[in-house]
């Protein structure tokens, strides 16, 4: 039987990687898994990704998805669930729609992710790494180490410091929590309303009022999956505190151990393997003489991009190492670019797609001159 065409590069303990897991599960999509490294170095992975240093990144063939929200969005246009837009309770608030799912995502990234990053086992102690093995590597010097380079330029993690703050970045975790418990009240009672009225299975109970699980549960799962993992504030993160964002984590887990692909869930493959697949689609594609695909210009975007143009393109948060090449595609929503030939030979030739939000795109020529 062939392996599954969708390659996750991702590491145990990544939430984000785990967000996009839930939505391949709640896709019922077989796929394959290749494990990388915490930290650079990733001599297996960095040949496809040209410079782009975060996890998880998708492969299919030779192209590579990089973020969260674009693999996410990918994953919807290729495999579409029916009825993932279709609202739980006719004439509810309109919560199927994509914006209101890429704001909750948004917050999500860039709120809730560092409420739990602070409260994280940075230093953990011997007896706090025998608990729990997803704890040891935030006492591994190396990975202090490349954290410390991945967000702040090099600025040495203070470890320490995190963690007598901790107890005063707990206020921001307990609030945010609270404003998914709210969130949650409404669907997850609705659900449970027509769980009782009812012999039919009820569906709903979503974030955002959708039949099934929506990309804003994915994103919301992959950071309750890092903080009930590594089993951090547990005196305040209880069913008790939260009843309607615990109910919602069960229903979600149940959801996805049901919807995953009975056999071909998370195939393992080894990064060689992974790079042979990327080698040989590199090898059929027509784009490799002359950008062959679909040329797509956003008219709105005419005078400013252009397809064809050299660009690097780099996230604005942290990890922001530029990935260099020409656009083969650009929307206001994604950006796709062919990396320049590398004469080392050691890169695969693929196409590199971003999202626009969350990433600079420098004009090459004009970034020379600055
Ligand atoms: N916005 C990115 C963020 C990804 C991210 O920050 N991933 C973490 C791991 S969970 C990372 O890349 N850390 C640095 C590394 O692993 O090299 C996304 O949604 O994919």
């Amino acid at each position: 039987m062939s392996k599954p065409e969708i390659i996750l590069h991702h590491y145990p303990g990544s939430p984000y990687a785990e967000k996009v897991v839930a939505a391949l599960r709640i896709k019922g999509l077989p796929w394959c898994s290749v494990t990388t490294s915490p930290m650079l170095p990733r001599p297996l992975l960095d040949p496809l990704t040209h410079g782009y240093r975060r996890i998880p990144v998708m492969q299919i063939g030779n192209e590579v998805f990089c973020d969260t929200a674009l693999i996410l969005k990918e994953l919807e246009q290729r495999y579409p669930t029916r009825s993932s837009s279709d609202i739980a309770q006719p004439g509810s608030h309109q919560a199927n729609n994509a914006g209101l799912s890429e704001m909750v995502t948004t917050w999500v990234d860039k709120q809730l992710f560092g409420n739990v990053r602070d409260q994280m086992p940075w230093g953990a102690s011997a007896e706090e790494q025998k608990a729990n093995p997803l704890a040891a590597v935030f006492n591994n010097p190396a990975f202090l180490a490349d954290r410390s380079q991945l967000s702040g330029g090099g600025k040495p993690i203070n470890a320490e410091g995190i963690r007598r703050a901790q107890p005063l970045l707990l206020d921001q975790l307990v609030s945010n929590l609270d404003t998914l418990e709210k969130a949650l009240q409404g669907p997850q009672r609705a659900f449970l309303g027509q769980r009782g009225a009812t012999n039919k299975a009820a569906e709903g109970g979503w974030i955002l009022n959708t039949l099934t699980p929506s990309m804003a549960d994915c994103s919301v799962y992959g950071k309750v999956w890092w903080l009930l993992s590594t089993k951090r504030a547990p005196e305040f993160v209880t069913p008790t505190a939260y009843p309607c964002l615990f109910a919602w984590w069960g229903q979600m887990n149940e959801y996805l151990k049901k919807h995953r692909h009975s056999t071909l869930d998370k195939v393992k493959i080894s990064g060689e393997e992974a790079l042979q697949i990327a080698r040989r689609a590199a090898t059929a594609s027509v784009w490799q003489e002359g950008y062959g695909l679909t040329k797509k210009e956003g008219a709105h975007e005419a005078e400013r991009r252009k397809v064809g143009e050299l660009v690097t393109v780099s996230p604005n948060d942290y990890g922001k190492v530029p990935v260099k090449g020409r656009i083969v595609e650009i929307t206001k929503e994604r950006v796709c670019i062919h990396p320049e030939n590398d004469p080392t030979g050691e890169k695969i030739d693929v196409l590199m797609h971003f999202p626009r939000n969350g990433y600079i795109i420098v004009p090459v020529v004009k970034a020379a001159a600055l």
